[in-house]
């Protein structure tokens, strides 16, 4: 039976749009979607960036049913379930050392909020209660509530939402076609992009500031690489002024650069870092924000009976989750789905750049298994032309995302090299046909 489109108000979806043609998928197993009508979808974005195992895996899969039978739910204050230990343990031990404490939510949007809080709450339990300002970047994606969009940088996202969170800047951010068009891997220039964070201090005095927070790979906003130098510098910078350093791995973490995390990958650390997508690969909605033990260690003062940290989900660390989790990593580990992308990027890369030369198409740039293609968008019509091109690749059997004029690429970990061809054959003709 065909449900009633109506009563459902659709997360960041062309509502109207959509429910004349709905996408409705029903079905899902490794690299594929099975849609309503039966055909089956390759997909080239993991879902929504999430799905970096694959659908449906058998581990995965088994053990949500054994937890949903064993134990359905456990509050998280003041009670705890054995998994929540592992889950943590297991985490922490593929993060960069040092960074060893693992605070569970329940998506990247709350992983964000935990990360800024804990930013705050740090430098006030230290006694410099007045760093409480905010530094974000132009273009960045920090989920969708309020401290996300408040140093987050995408003006759609923020417009509609009154003054937001108060004291917070923004840094320029790092994309520079001039120089940059066409790069594979991290592009040479724009280093210096970061040094603007110097001025931003300048004008507030760092003593007021807590965190700046970054995408190493700005995934949302159209797969915006780090110049070579970048990320270091602004880790310089921080240090320097005694401000933390937030990364924003939700879509970096869990393989996609070629190692567990891109801080891994860049080889900078930062000292909290927010997750979610990949942690458990999509099968449950879960986050988490990983923080340097000396970051925890200043909460653990005062009396030992009371609580250090007043932050927390009823769903915190939920028993399906870290089930979900375990064996998402597991999973991993496995098939050494966390390092695939080091040794598929240049294939990936010399696929995604053979389609340099169609018409409207103005850079390609990618990373272990994510890139983004970008293409002119039509006269007073942004937007418009890159969702011609994801509905034809839809209609070709392979799904993709856009944001503006940019199609992302960003397939589940598993990805064979005929399935990367395929994608980019697809992209190829829905490009052409859209000149
Ligand atoms: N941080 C980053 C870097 C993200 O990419 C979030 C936080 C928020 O996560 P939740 O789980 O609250 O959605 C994200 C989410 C896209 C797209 O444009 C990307 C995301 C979400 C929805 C769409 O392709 N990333």
């Amino acid at each position: 039976m065909k449900p009633d489109l109506d009563a459902f108000w659709m997360p960041f979806t062309a509502s109207r749009h959509f429910k004349k043609a709905p996408r409705m998928l029903v079905k899902a197993s490794g690299m594929y979607y099975w849609d309503d009508k039966g055909r089956q979808i390759l997909d080239g974005v993991a879902g929504l960036w999430c799905v970096n195992a694959g659908h449906n895996r058998p581990k995965v899969v088994a053990a949500i049913q054994a937890q949903a039978a064993e134990m359905d739910f456990a509050p998280p204050f003041q009670m705890a379930h054995p998994l929540a230990f592992e889950l943590a343990d297991k985490v922490a031990k593929l993060a960069p050392a040092g960074m060893n404490k693992v605070f569970f939510t329940n998506s990247g949007s709350e992983s964000v909020e935990t990360a800024l809080k804990m930013a705050i709450a740090y430098h006030r339990a230290r006694g410099e209660g007045q760093r409480t300002r905010l530094i974000g970047r132009e273009r960045g994606y920090h989920g969708v509530n309020f401290g996300g969009i408040s140093v987050g940088g995408i003006s759609g996202n923020r417009k509609m939402f009154g003054s937001l969170l108060t004291g917070v800047d923004h840094i320029r951010h790092t994309h520079d076609l001039a120089r940059n068009a066409y790069s594979q891997g991290q592009p040479e220039h724009g280093a210096e992009f970061a040094d603007e964070l110097e001025r931003v201090i300048a004008l507030h005095d760092a003593s007021t500031i807590a965190a700046v927070i970054v995408e190493p790979i700005a995934g949302s906003t159209g797969v915006l690489i780090p110049p070579k130098g970048y990320l270091n510098r602004l880790r310089e910078i921080c240090d320097k002024h005694g401000i933390l350093l937030i990364f924003d791995e939700v879509i970096t973490g869990f393989g996609r650069t070629g190692t567990p995390f891109a801080a891994t990958t860049f080889g900078v650390t930062p000292d909290l870092m927010t997750l979610a997508k990949g942690l458990t690969g999509g099968s449950v909605p879960m986050g988490a924000v990983l923080a340097k033990q000396a970051i925890h260690d200043v909460f653990m003062t005062g009396p030992e009976h009371l609580i250090e940290f007043a932050h927390g989900y009823t769903y915190s660390s939920h028993p399906l989750a870290c089930a979900a989790g375990l064996a998402t990593l597991e999973t991993y580990a496995d098939e050494g789905l966390l390092t695939r992308a080091a040794q598929l990027q240049s294939y990936f890369g010399e696929a995604l750049h053979s389609l340099k030369g169609l018409p409207n198409v103005i850079d390609i740039r990618n990373f272990g298994l994510v890139g983004g293609v970008e293409l002119t968008p039509l006269a007073g019509e942004p937007t418009k032309r890159a969702l011609g091109v994801f509905l034809d690749c839809w209609d070709k059997g392979v799904m993709l995302r856009y944001t503006g004029d940019i199609l992302a690429v960003s397939p589940p970990l598993i990805i064979e090299r005929e399935q990367i061809d395929r994608i980019v054959d697809t992209l190829r003709g829905a490009i052409q046909r859209a000149a």
